[in-house]
């Protein structure tokens, strides 16, 4: 079986923390380009997203909660999942590093590379970072202590037989690959500060641990395998490699990996060379979302500046969020949150241009037309705007513009607005000019329909809502090959009012 399914993967997520926005940024935005591509007639779409559990950083973690680390990452995975589940993340696959699929697959790969030498023996002594699990060269520590500015903890020295991965070998073949494919690491900034990396050079990655038990074991040692080769190998594990060759060909390259841009390195050269030491293809993209931060700072459990999805659900609803992480800043760009600039965003442009607009015309074909949609007018031209829309739209979500497909849409919430504004139906209703009023609410609940099927990526629940009031079934706008034309509305129609999609929020009261 060739590849037949467009393959969107997040990271997968330390079980030594929940959720927070930062979290579910990354994997909203893969849930709307999953969305997306199972709307938009592509074919088939897997969506995969999990959690990372081994590591001495997990370990500890579960020491300090009293419990042992699988119990400890039980309970926690379940804070995840009901996490996506109330922020309708419609994943596919939910993989987690313990599974013993995944553990047993990680134990060959590391087998095969060590068995072709690209795996060998050598001593480990360096400065180690326990709490990123990584080893930082002396010249980058700062004052003796982890050069990551979200960490800043005390290193260890740290000497042992070790598994090296022979990273060094593949930079010629990383370095062609990055010039041939200018475009497979996005934004461009990633891409460059990668590249730059490479001409740098590279050391061998030390992929074995004598001092840490919690994780893979390596086969007839007293050693575990690196957390992060452990982790990293999910996204072919996942799919099926070794051991459903037919599954995997049909999934594998990945179309899409997003992931956070301090994480880069991990993706962009450690991955893409295990991946050649495998003889497999590279993923046709690795995206680095921007940071979300708070005060200039990046939004982080070690900083301790974290807001959970949930605190802002309750107030705002949960498409609410989805819409304005998105609206507010390119891809790919770090953005600060605050929830005075999510309120104002909230209140112009989806209680006010989306939601107004909808309760507004469904309550003047429930009025003036007893809810029954009327007879299309034959030679207005609106249809001409909404297909060019629909164009862009798509055009922006194939190149993962999430904010640039938003304002596409926008555009045409902004148009319907001023189309009520100047055609005035409630005059042409007093005048009598049924044949005129027919025909212009006919073409507002048709824009309407079709603003419904392409805000459904990003806010599915609205979308259906709005969809089904207008008589619709199925998943609004599956598939927009079919449902987008010009016209779907079928005259007849009895429509209901939605209950409001976005009720406006009010400013809490500043206390005294
Ligand atoms: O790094 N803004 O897991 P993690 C935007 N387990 N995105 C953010 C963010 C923020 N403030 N904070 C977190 C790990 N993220 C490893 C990955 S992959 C094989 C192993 C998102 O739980 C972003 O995608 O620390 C980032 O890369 C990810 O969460 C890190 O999650």
């Amino acid at each position: 079986m060739p590849k037949d399914t467009f393959y969107i993967t997040t990271p997968l997520y330390y079980t030594n923390s929940t959720p927070h926005i930062g979290h579910a940024y990354s994997t909203i935005a893969a849930d709307i380009l999953a969305r997306y591509h199972r709307v938009a007639a592509t074919g088939r779409t897997h969506f995969l997203t999990g959690t990372d559990e081994h590591g001495q950083k997990i370990a500890d973690a579960a020491a300090a909660a009293g419990k042992p680390p699988k119990e400890f990452c039980d309970e926690i995975v379940e804070r995840w999942k009901r996490a996506w589940r109330d922020l309708d993340i419609s994943y596919d696959q939910f993989i987690r590093t313990t599974d013993a699929v995944h553990e047993s697959a990680v134990q060959q790969i590391f087998l095969k590379l060590r068995e072709q030498g690209d795996i060998v023996a050598g001593v480990y002594e360096g400065w180690y970072c326990r709490n990123d699990e990584t080893f930082w060269p002396e010249a980058k520590l700062i004052d003796g202590r982890c050069p990551n500015p979200e960490c800043g903890r005390k290193v260890e020295w740290v000497s042992e037989d070790a598994w090296f991965f022979r990273l060094s070998a593949y930079r010629d073949r990383l370095g062609a690959h990055f010039h041939s494919h200018p475009a497979w690491v996005r934004p461009a900034s990633a891409w460059n500060e990668m590249a730059s990396l490479l001409r740098g050079g590279l050391d061998d990655l030390c992929v074995s641990r004598a001092s840490v038990a919690w994780g893979i074991p390596i086969p007839g040692e007293d050693k575990t395998i690196y957390v992060w080769l452990d982790a990293i190998c999910n996204y072919i594990t996942a799919a099926g490699y070794p051991h459903d060759m037919e599954r995997f060909a049909t999934l594998w390259p990945a179309d899409v990996q997003l992931i956070g841009k301090e994480i880069l390195r991990f993706h962009t050269i450690i991955w893409p060379a295990l991946l050649m030491a495998l003889d497999l293809p590279l993923p046709k993209l690795v995206f680095a979302n921007g940071w979300i931060t708070m005060e200039g700072q990046k939004m982080s459990k070690s900083v301790g500046n974290v807001v959970r999805p949930a605190e802002l659900t309750d107030r705002y609803s949960v498409d609410a969020i989805r819409y304005v992480l998105f609206a507010q800043a390119p891809f790919g760009v770090d953005f600060s949150f605050s929830e005075e600039a999510l309120l104002r965003r909230y209140n112009a442009e989806l209680a006010n241009d989306f939601g107004n607009l909808v309760q507004r015309v469904l309550s003047m074909l429930v009025r003036y037309r007893q809810g029954v949609v009327p007879a299309r007018s034959p030679g207005d031209e609106l249809n001409v705007e909404f297909e060019s829309a629909l164009a862009s739209v798509r055009e922006c979500l194939q190149d993962v513009d999430f904010r640039g497909a938003l304002s596409a849409i926008w555009e045409r919430v902004g148009a319907l607005n001023l189309y009520v504004e100047q055609s005035k139906p409630w005059v042409l209703h007093k005048a009598g000019d049924a044949a005129m009023l027919d025909g212009t609410l006919y073409n507002l609940c048709e824009g309407i329909r079709w603003i419904a099927a392409l805000i459904y990526p990003f806010m599915p629940a609205s979308a259906a809502s709005v969809w089904s009031a207008l008589g619709q079934t199925g998943v609004p706008g599956a598939t927009w090959e079919e449902r987008l034309r010009w016209g779907g509305l079928a005259p007849g129609q009895t429509v209901t009012m939605p209950p409001s999609p976005f009720p406006r929020v009010e400013r809490e009261a500043s206390p005294a």
